[in-house]
């Protein structure tokens, strides 16, 4: 059942939520509303982008905050870049709900002179409304039913939507199935490659800013999970021996594909899409093409993928070579102890 679509340009009832951090209220008729402003709940980075995840919550109604900034991120130790964000990181904050869930956006255009909108691939919503540009200062309201289970992207569509995605405007939203998962996990992450065109500014010669004829051409200087390059050598995703662990990965590109591969491991399950009957069994590599998303699901068995560390690839090592690699360390690897 599709509720209408809601659409508002108001800035009068965003503002009433925009103080609000994070609280449940209930609604007789309607169930309980959860309400999140991404402009006070940022997404900690220290020391690597929280890639964990938590359950979405029961409420059937999710009402969600999103503040659009440019801010300057930091795309690889060391190198900062001029940033154009949801939530004033990349990627921006995870929003995760259930299959069924109506999910309401207040978006809040707070970057200084550019017009900047967003895309739902979670959505089935006519994009002349939902999906069009709002100028600095303007908001939007909008609201849709989660129809279908998976990892969906989410980004900015103001044209040249290459270079608005290669600027850092993309999150991920994730739609459990109305049942759950099939496989009960002990842990879950979140994983977003992307590809980075910095080049030196006139301006401000310690901050990069985006290289067009680079982003055109496809050449990225970085290719990276969750913002940063390497990030999770240095800070590894930690699980236990013997945990099934899921990750939900997606691609935002703009440009480059990914071959995910877990070094060291079989995925026990692939879902391409959210559908918990159309799972691949046994799977090496899956290819997530850029705008899309897949979730994997394997387990750290003792005995064989048991204590030890583990590399998370995209396996066209060109790629992986400008950054997207990282480390799930299992348990307490003995070469580890010492740290
Ligand atoms: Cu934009």
């Amino acid at each position: 059942m599709l509720k209408p679509l809601k659409i508002a340009l108001t800035a009068a009832g965003i503002l009433a939520v925009g103080a609000t951090a994070l609280f449940s209220t209930s609604l007789s008729g309607t169930g309980d509303v959860e309400r999140v402003d991404f402009g006070v709940t940022r997404t900690g980075l220290t020391p690597a982008y929280n890639a964990r995840l938590r359950p979405a919550s029961r409420a059937a109604i999710k009402e969600f905050r999103i503040p659009m900034t440019h801010d300057t991120v930091e795309i690889s130790k060391g190198v900062r870049y001029v940033g154009w964000t949801f939530g004033g990181t990349v990627p921006g904050p995870v929003i995760r709900v259930r299959q069924g869930d109506i999910v309401r956006i207040n978006l809040v255009n707070e970057a200084v002179g550019v017009p900047h909108s967003i895309d739902f691939h979670a959505s089935k919503i006519p994009m002349d409304h939902a999906m069009k540009s709002i100028a600095p200062g303007d908001s939007l309201s909008f609201e849709f039913e989660a129809t279908t289970a998976g990892v969906f992207m989410v980004h900015c569509g103001t044209p040249p939507v290459l270079m608005h995605i290669a600027q850092g405007m993309y999150l991920p939203i994730i739609v459990d199935p109305r049942d759950g998962w099939p496989t009960e996990a002990d842990k879950e992450f979140v994983l977003i490659q992307s590809d980075f065109y910095p080049k030196g500014s006139v301006i401000d010669s310690t901050v990069m800013e985006g290289d067009w004829d680079a982003m055109q051409g496809a050449t990225p200087k970085y290719v990276v999970f969750n913002g940063r390059a390497f990030q999770y050598k240095d800070a590894p995703l930690e699980v236990e021996e013997g945990d099934v662990v899921r990750l939900f990965v997606m691609n935002a590109g703009p440009n480059i594909r990914s071959d995910f591969h877990v070094v060291g491991n079989i995925f026990d399950r692939v879902y391409p899409g959210g559908n918990v009957n159309q799972p691949i069994d046994g799977v090496q590599t899956y290819m997530v093409p850029t705008g899309g998303g897949a979730v994997f699901e394997m387990t750290f068995e003792k005995g064989y993928s048991g204590t030890g560390n583990y590399a998370f690839v995209t396996h066209a090592f060109a790629d992986a070579n400008k950054g997207a690699v990282g480390v799930i360390q299992v348990g307490k690897p003995a070469h580890m102890a010492s740290h």
